[in-house]
Formats: structure tokens, sequence, C-alpha cells
């Protein structure tokens, strides 16, 4: 079991990609030990013809490198090709009770799950169980409950396939509890975009990179989180296109980059220089910045119309294409410049050079990511995104547009097929028509209801398609006493994780296969599809020989389960749909036709087929078929936290992702970037805040959250590391935060946890036995 055993601080000075990288790709390659099988399914990673990363979610280029996949993609496809097995033995030698104190980081290490497994109570371990047992036992159970008790979640990784099936066996069964991550995750984005524009999604394409004359990145760290997404960015710098970006933490991704598959910057001191402007902005001090940005936009617009020159906002575009500008601009005039700098966190003359720089481009990219949606308000934040674009008719034309970037592989796809607890959003009568399944009418739970379902104890039992649940979801100390009045848990997982952990009446957990891993049936292996970040769907080939012979592909363990719990049905044949993912093609694009007539040719193209996207093409899909400017309420993103100036005790907390990190899934205890080496037991914070707490840097404390403290939501023992982070912010990481972001704190609209900004407080504290000190480089040798 790897435990770290020296932990370090020592400022990165490198530009993010190169030797680090490559290095870290090699070191992972090694530990499990998949050398044999890696290096061969990397070089055909997100080729067309070859397999999807099962990392993120970025698009897959039609014209590839010679190796299309990055250092956090090359860890993804280690990580599954491990010849490390947690198999019947692993299962036989220990107690779940044992395992339970195992940190998550040695669970997943163990390597790939082997064969289906039922946990008994009396030994208190996994039991291996045959596929028909488990398929008879789970469909009976499933049969005796009401559906409406149920839930079946999905993390987004798996296929369209799977995804479609899935979402198809929830409503045969009879409900529409659908949560998944998305709604941890983008699901500000699809409620956001969609009133404001009429699609759920980013307009944008990878060609629209190739023309940007400028580019924003808002909360999104794409060093670490999709680094393949820096070679189109790498490029426009190369033209002189300006970057610029507002976050909290200056990201080293961000920063400078080397590309690590490019010789000659890998042996070249060259590196290119990311962001050309860096606003360290307020942790939730985006809507303010934005208004300031486009308050300055005004102001250039004042003076230019006053000089008798051309307008700074496209007011043909304007008058044509949107609608509620007066009440916007209004708005916009209204606000003071000393609440805008008060609440951003930043002077009104970086709000101002921004302007500058989007007044005179003339063909702009907006990305964003979880920096953004994990707020209060982080609908209205989008939305006001959107409307800056709009300003400048910034949507619709080639080179610019809005760019959410996307976590898991397949998240954006799985809605598209009807993963989602709104059945107003899929197509029912079709549904219907086509497969005799009527598509229950009430609404179904999403991941925050799921949640307040296990807490009230409606929920019953629990289907998980991939993810770790318990560990993504916020208030994780109050969840998992919860998750044991469920009468059923059935987890179906490539690798050994805390929900598997936690055990309720009757526990199963089924194995399947990994993107990487062929799934061969009657000697013909079986292609997949994903749909990417920029609306663009794939197929894909597996070439790696499974983990174990007793796996089974996604598909073929919902057909499994969804054979054995629903009555015959001649119009679903899960069988046939098991052995033919073709078949299974056809249903999507049955159902789907707009989106997805003539999927089985069309996939195969390089870089994918679009689907349709009207606001792509400056057609909007709105009430009065326009897109809207939508005025924000308030300049606060999260007022439900916000303990007020007072309360100087109190600092925001953002839950942040290390590098050597996949979610839930914990590679290793580095966070090369940021400097940290060999522990997550940390917390950001700024100098000044920590002498006016009167805590001391590399002093220990444990972090209570700030509001509702009759519930006792604490994390600790954590080191303070002093950090170049806004004042009155403070950092740490997901998933270890998690017990600290209450349920109901979340988004108002998207239901979104709201983990970029909880309030807390600090509590000195003492080590444990196991928790490694930071050592901070001697004097003189920091480089
Ligand atoms: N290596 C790796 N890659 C991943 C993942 C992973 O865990 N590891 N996860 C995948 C998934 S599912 C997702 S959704 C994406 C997530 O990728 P991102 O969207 O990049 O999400 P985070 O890393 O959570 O946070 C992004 C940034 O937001 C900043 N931030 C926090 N609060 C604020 C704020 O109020 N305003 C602004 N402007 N910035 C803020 C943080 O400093 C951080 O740099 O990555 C995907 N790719
Ligand atoms: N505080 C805080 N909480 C957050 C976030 C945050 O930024 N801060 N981010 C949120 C976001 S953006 C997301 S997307 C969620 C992620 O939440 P989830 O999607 O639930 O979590 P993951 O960590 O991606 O899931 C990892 C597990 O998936 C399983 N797995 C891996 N590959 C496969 C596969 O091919 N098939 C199957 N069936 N299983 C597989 C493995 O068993 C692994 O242990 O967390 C959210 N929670
Ligand atoms: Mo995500």
């Amino acid at each position: 079991m790897h435990t770290p055993s020296s932990a370090r601080y020592r400022p990165y000075t490198h530009a993010s990609g190169g030797w680090g990288s490559a290095r870290s790709v090699m070191n992972i390659l090694w530990r499990e030990q998949a050398l044999a099988q890696g290096p061969l399914a990397l070089y055909r990673q997100n080729k067309p013809g070859g397999f999807a990363c099962v990392s993120c979610a970025w698009a897959k280029p039609g014209h590839t490198h010679p190796l299309e996949f990055c250092e956090n993609g090359a860890k993804a496809t280690a990580w599954e090709l491990t010849t490390h097995r947690a198999d019947a033995a692993f299962f036989a030698q220990h107690r779940l009770s044992e395992l339970r104190s195992w940190p998550d980081q040695a669970l997943e290490q163990q390597g790939r799950l082997t064969e289906p497994l039922r946990y008994d109570a009396t030994s208190d371990r996994y039991l291996p169980v045959s596929w028909n047992e488990a398929y008879a036992v789970v469909g009976a159970k499933l049969k005796a409950l009401k559906p409406a008790s149920t839930v079946f979640y999905a993390s987004g990784r798996a296929s369209l396939e799977a995804s479609f099936m899935y979402q198809l066996f929830a409503r045969a069964y009879g409900h529409n509890n659908l949560p998944d991550s998305s709604n941890m995750c983008h699901e500000s984005t699809s409620v956001g975009l969609q009133e404001s524009i009429g699609v759920p999604v980013g307009t944008v394409t990878l060609e629209d990179f190739a023309q940007a004359d400028c580019l924003f990145f808002f909360g999104q760290n794409v060093g670490s989180n999709s680094p393949r997404l820096l070679h189109p960015v790498q490029e426009a710098r190369r033209r002189g296109v300006p970057v610029i970006t507002f976050n909290p933490l200056r990201e080293r991704g961000l920063e400078r980059f080397v590309n690590p598959q490019s010789p000659l910057e890998m042996v070249g001191p060259q590196s290119t220089v990311v962001s050309t402007q860096y606003h360290q902005v307020a942790i939730g001090g985006d809507l303010a910045a934005m208004v300031g940005i486009a308050k300055a936009l005004l102001a250039l617009d004042d003076q230019t119309s006053a000089g008798g020159q051309p307008s700074v906002l496209d007011q043909a575009f304007i008058a044509q294409h949107t609608h509620g500008v007066v009440e916007f601009i209004a708005a916009v005039r209204r606000w003071e410049w000393a609440e805008l700098e008060q609440r951003a966190g930043l002077s009104r003359a970086a709000m101002e050079a921004a302007a500058a720089v989007y007044a005179r481009s003339e063909r702009v990219i907006f990305l964003y990511g979880m920096g953004l949606t994990q707020h209060r308000h982080g609908v209205e934040t989008v939305q006001m995104l959107v409307n800056l674009l709009l300003l400048r008719g910034n949507i619709g034309k080639p080179g610019a547009g809005i760019c959410p970037v996307r976590g898991h592989s397949n998240v954006q796809g799985q809605r598209t097929v009807g993963i989602t607890e709104d059945p107003a959003k899929v197509p029912g009568e079709r549904i219907a028509e086509l497969f005799n399944i009527n598509v229950p009418e009430h609404k179904g739970l999403a991941t925050v209801d799921a949640c307040a379902g296990l807490l009230d104890g409606s929920v019953k039992a629990f289907i998980s398609l991939g993810g770790n649940f318990l560990r993504a979801i916020p208030d994780t100390s109050r969840m998992e006493p919860a998750w044991a009045n469920l009468a059923l848990n059935v987890q179906v997982a490539t690798k050994l994780n805390r929900s598997h952990l936690v055990t309720c009446a009757d526990n199963w957990l089924l194995p399947c296969l990994g993107h990487t891993e062929t799934d061969l049936q009657e000697g013909v292996a079986q292609a997949y599809s994903t749909e990417d970040s920029t609306g663009c769907i794939h197929g894909w080939n597996s070439q790696a020989r499974p983990a174990s012979e007793q796996l089974r592909s996604e598909v073929a363990i919902i057909a499994g389960l969804a054979q054995a719990t629903l009555a015959p049905n001649p119009k679903l044949d899960w069988d046939a749909w098991r052995r033919d993912a073709r078949l299974i093609r056809q249903a999507i694009a049955a159902t789907y036709p707009d989106t997805f007539h003539d999927m089985e040719q069309r996939m195969w193209q390089p870089g994918g087929f679009r689907r349709p996207l009207p606001a792509a093409e400056r057609r909007w899909n709105t009430e009065p078929g326009k897109a809207l400017f939508i005025t924000p309420k308030a300049l606060s993103e999260d007022n439900d936290v916000n303990p007020g100036r007072e309360r100087r005790d109190v600092l925001q907390l953002m839950t942040i992702r290390s590098n050597d990190q996949f979610n839930t899934t914990i590679y290793g205890y580095d966070d090369r970037f940021r400097g940290v080496k060999g522990t997550r037991k940390v917390v950001l914070m700024h100098r000044n805040d920590i002498a006016r707490l009167g805590l001391e840097p590399l002093g220990w404390v444990t972090l209570r959250t700030a509001v509702e403290t009759e519930v006792r939501r604490e994390v600790g023992p954590l080191q303070i590391l002093a950090y170049d982070i806004p004042e009155g912010c403070c950092a740490g990481y997901y998933p270890e935060c998690n017990p600290l972001v209450p349920l109901w704190h979340h988004a108002e609209r998207s239901k979104v946890p709201a983990a970029k900004s909880v309030p807390v407080t600090f509590e000195r504290a003492t080590p444990g036995p196991d928790d490694v000190s930071i050592q901070l480089p001697v004097a003189g040798q920091v480089a």
C-alpha cells in the first residue's frame, strides 16, 4: 500500500507539459506495470479508428498528432491497463472493516476488479458470485421495490450505446431518477445556455480555435484538466492571439506551456507564455468582474459614439439577433465601480484592461469550467458570459463562441441520448412508438435530490454505472451513514472505491470492461461511441485484452439487469443489443433522427460528426427566437453562505483538483504544477490571512463550515501553506474537503453543488501519526 513518506513544497517554476509531464507518464506506466499493453494503446488513443480516451471530454481532431494524448489521458489509460488485480483472493484476505481504513488511493491501486461479487455480512467480505445469480437476485429485488424509490446514477464515461440503454431501462422500469456526474459539473451550463441561446452545450469547434483572435479563460485549469486543449491554445499564442485569464490561483498551465510531444521544445529553452493578462479574481467574483468588463466596454462605446466613430458594440447583431439589451445595459450602468472592485477583488484598471483587448478583437472564444459552474449563482454567471459575447456578436461566427470545457469523456453525450431526470427533455412519443415504453411523467431525482432522498430514507436502492458517488457528492460525512439504510446497492465499476465499501442491506460489485478493452461478441469486436465537448460524435475501437475473462461490457450488464427486471417486451431485445452494438446505434438513430441519422457511417469520419447546433448558425431556439441578454439580479455568486464582512474569521474555500488525480481517483500525492509534493492534506492560504487569524505557515488546522454550525462539518488536520491566492480565499482538495460542502448549498437553478465557495473557520490541530509534514526548500535552493 502506498503512503507518502515525505512531503515538500517548492514553487514550480517550469512550464507545464515538458519533461515533468513525460516523466510522470513513464512513472505511472511503470508503477501499474502496464508497459506490455500501455505504449501501443497510447499510440491509438483518440485516433480515428482507435479508442476514445477514458479521461477528459476535449475534442479529438480529425488530423491527429503522432501521439494524440496528454499526461492525464496516458495516466488514465495506464490506470486501466494495469496488471494489478483486485480479485477474489484479494477479497478473501481483506474484510471490509479493514479496507475502510485504507486511503482511497490504495483502494484503486489494488488494480482491476475481476469478477462479480456480493457482500457477505457474516464474514464481512465480498464473495464471488456468478453473473446469472447477480442478474436474477438484483432483478427480483428491483421487481419488489417501487420504481420511484430507486436511483440509477451514471458517471459520465459510459458510451452513447450504454447510456441510451440505461435510460431506457430506467423508463421501462418506471422512473426518471437518472442523476449523473453532470449534475455536479456542467449542469449550470446546460440550464444557462439553453435559456440564453437555445442549446445546452458550447458552440465552438476545434476549427474556431484556428481562427480566433482572442481567448478568455474563466475558472478552468487547462494545464491539469484538459491538457490537449493547450495545443490549439499554443497555436493561437504563436499567432499572437491574446489570452486573458480569470482565476484566483496562478495556475501553471495558464502561464507557460512546453509541448511534451514537440522534440524541439523538449530540448530547447522555449516555452509558450499562455496568458497575456492574468487576473486573480476573488472566489465567486466573476459575475462582478464580467459586469466590470461590460461597464468598461460601454464607456469605450460612449467615447467612440461621441467622436463619431463606429460603435464598439455589434449593433447590427444586437438588433437582429438579441433580446433584452436595453435592460441589461441599464443595469450595468447602475452598478458602481466601487462595488464591482470589492466583489471581484480586482481593480477597475484590471477590468478595463480586459475590456480594451476584448473591444479590439473580432473573433473571441470564452472558455470556462468549474470555477464558474460550481457556485450558488453558477447559471447566472454562465449567462453573464453569454451577455458579454453577445455585446460584440461573438456567437455564431467563425472563430468565436462559448466553450464550456466538459469533464468526463461522454458526459455531454449521455444527456444527448436521454440520461436526464427531466422527462420533458426526451422524445416520449417516439420512445412509446418504437419501444412500447411510456416515459413516466413525473420529474425524477437529480444528484442533490437523490442525496436528499437518501437522507430522508425515501431512496431505497441505488444502481451506479461507474463513478464514486459517496466521494463525489457534498456533505459526505452525513451521506455515508444514510447509505446504510438502502435495501440494495449495485455498483458497476472497473476499480474498487469508497462507494463499494460503505455497505447497506445488500451490496453487489459488478466489474466491467474499460474503454481500452475489446468487447468481443461472437468473434466480433464491438465499436462504441461518445460525444466530445465540442458536440462531435466519434466511434471508437478498443484493442486491449480484457483484464479478466469474467468482465462484461457495460452494455451487457445493463442488458442482463434489464432482462431480469422487466416483463418481456417484443419491441425490446436486450440480448440482441448486447451481441451487436450496431443495433443499439440503429435504435439511437431512430429515437433521435435529427442528430444521429446514419450514425454508423458518420461516426467514423475523421473528427467525428457534429450534432446540429442552431446557435452556431445564429438560429435561436428560445422563446422569442432570439439570443437573450439575461440580467443578473445580484452580484454575489454565493448569497446563501455569504457570512458578511463583519465575520473576519471566515474565509471562502474552493475545492480544487491536482494534476495527479482524476476526480475521486487519486493517482498520487503530488500536485506538480502547484509545487506540492507528497501530500494532499493542505490548505492554501494568503500570508496576511494566516497572520490575521493568529495562525502560522506550516501550522496544522481543522476547517469547519461557518454556516448552519449546529451541524458539525469539519475536515482536518490540514497543514497551512502560504500561497499566492487572493486574501479572503483559501483552497483545499476535492474530494477530501467534500464533508465541508452543505448539501443545500448548490446552484439555485441547476443544483450543481457550490463546491467552489464554502465559508470556513480554522482551529489549531495536531497532526496524526500518519500525517507527514511539508518540508520547505532551504533558502537559496529555490530555483
Ligand atoms: N487531471 C484531471 N483532469 C480532469 C479531471 C481531474 O480530476 N483531473 N476531472 C475532469 C472533470 S469531471 C472535470 S468537470 C474537469 C474539471 O476541470 P476544471 O473546470 O478546470 O475544474 P477544477 O479543477 O475543479 O477548477 C478549475 C479552476 O477554477 C478555479 N476557480 C475556483 N473558484 C473560482 C472562481 O470563483 N472563479 C474563477 N474564475 N476561478 C475559480 C480554480 O483555481 C481552478 O483553477 O476536468 C476533467 N479533467
Ligand atoms: N467538492 C467537490 N466535489 C466535486 C467536484 C469538485 O470540483 N469539488 N467535482 C464534481 C465533478 S465535476 C464530477 S464530474 C464528479 C465526479 O464524480 P464521479 O463521476 O462519480 O466520480 P469519478 O471519480 O469520476 O469515478 C471514479 C470511479 O469510476 C469507476 N470507473 C472508471 N472507469 C470506468 C468505466 O469505464 N466504467 C465503469 N462502470 N466504471 C468506471 C472506477 O471504479 C472509479 O473508482 O465529482 C463532483 N464532485
Ligand atoms: Mo466533471
